[in-house]
């Protein structure tokens, strides 16, 4: 075990500062880190939060963290941000409005921007959360705008994910998109002190109503007004009924499963990309492509030869040190 994984699995926020930084970068020294770390993850709550962007999710997850704390309970914070890839504008906003709970040693906050490629901001934030779960954090929250599917992917990781929606913000449930619905366990409708809540949740009730065959968990549907705290004990009270569904019905065992397959997927796709890169700097690349061009050769023809050069990577670009030759 390196010194910085012991820091980590101590708990000591240095260590994971410097450890969720090695992670974002990514290569060799993200992934022996995070192969230290993998077997001590896994107990952590993990509940990702999302929604159009202004519907209240940073509120929402603010006040979460601080009804957790109230219990004693320690709370690990996953802002992902890709609507501000470069300004770090609205990043830097989320961090002021969740200053109340940053105060405090028992919460640890983490924004991410958008790495503008694809998997890139999934890549991060799996290993991000793997990081604050070895740390001992008992709760995790995840924030996203739900669009896009890197988003859907790092739903996949959370044990309970909340569907965040607003009155009147022309998100009604028609606009919400398909992917999303599926992925929710639990409906909020936020700012329930707006014109136009009830409607919203009526609205939801009745798509509900309308599958044909009941799920085994029917999504709950809860009223908050973040900003004022309220509903927000009523929520915590419907994501523990959640995680009860989820432990009875033994599908709690199904998310571990869910996760080792991200970081093994996140992995390969990781290798596979830096090879890319290397890859067509050489000229055997352009050749390829050169012959592609020329219609002597098809894309699909090309990548099968890339696939199978890509499959003598080494074991060192899966993080053990060794340097990969040139392509
Ligand atoms: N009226 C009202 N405004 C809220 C509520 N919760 C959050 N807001 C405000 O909505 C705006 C967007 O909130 P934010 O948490 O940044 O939304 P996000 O983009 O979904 O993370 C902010 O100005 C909040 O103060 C609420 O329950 N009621
Ligand atoms: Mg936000």
């Amino acid at each position: 075990m390196s010194p910085l994984g012991e820091g980590v699995l101590a708990g000591q926020r240095r260590a994971i500062a410097r450890a969720l930084t090695v992670v974002d970068r990514g290569g060799g020294a993200a992934a022996e880190l995070l192969r230290e770390l993998f077997p001590h993850a896994g107990r952590a709550r993990v509940v990702g939060v999302t929604g159009a962007p202004g519907v209240g999710k940073s509120t929402l997850v603010d006040a979460l963290a601080l009804a957790v704390r109230a219990r004693g309970e320690t709370v690990g914070i996953i802002a992902v941000d890709p609507s501000s890839p470069f300004s770090g504008g609205a990043i830097l906003g989320d961090r002021i409005r969740m200053q109340d709970a940053t105060m405090d040693a028992g919460v640890f906050m983490r924004s991410l921007a958008s790495r503008g490629q694809t998997g890139g901001l999934s890549r991060a934030t799996a290993g991000t959360l793997e990081v604050l779960d070895a740390a001992g954090f008992q709760w995790i929250f995840v924030e996203t705008v739900g669009a896009g599917q890197s988003e859907i992917e790092i739903m996949e990781l959370a044990q309970t994910v909340l569907v965040v929606l607003a009155p009147g913000l022309g998100d009604d449930i028609q606009a919400i998109k398909a992917g999303i619905l599926e992925i929710a366990d639990i409906f909020v409708v936020n700012k329930a002190d707006r014109e136009g809540a009830d409607r919203t949740v009526r609205e939801l009730e009745a798509m509900l109503n309308l599958v044909a065959e009941p799920p085994p968990w029917r999504p709950e549907v809860v009223r908050t007004v973040a900003q004022d705290r309220q509903g927000v004990d009523t929520l915590l009270a419907a994501i523990e009924r959640h995680h009860g569904f989820l432990t009875a019905s033994g599908r709690l065992g199904e998310r571990r499963r869910r996760q080792a397959e991200a970081l093994v997927r996140h992995a390969a796709l990781d290798a596979l990309d830096r090879y890319l890169r290397r890859m067509v700097a050489s000229p055997e690349w352009r050749a390829q492509i050169d012959a592609v061009i020329e219609g002597t050769e098809d894309a699909a023809t090309v990548a099968r030869w890339v696939l199978r050069r890509a499959g003598g990577i080494p074991a060192g670009q899966f993080g053990d040190g060794v340097q990969h030759p040139d392509p």
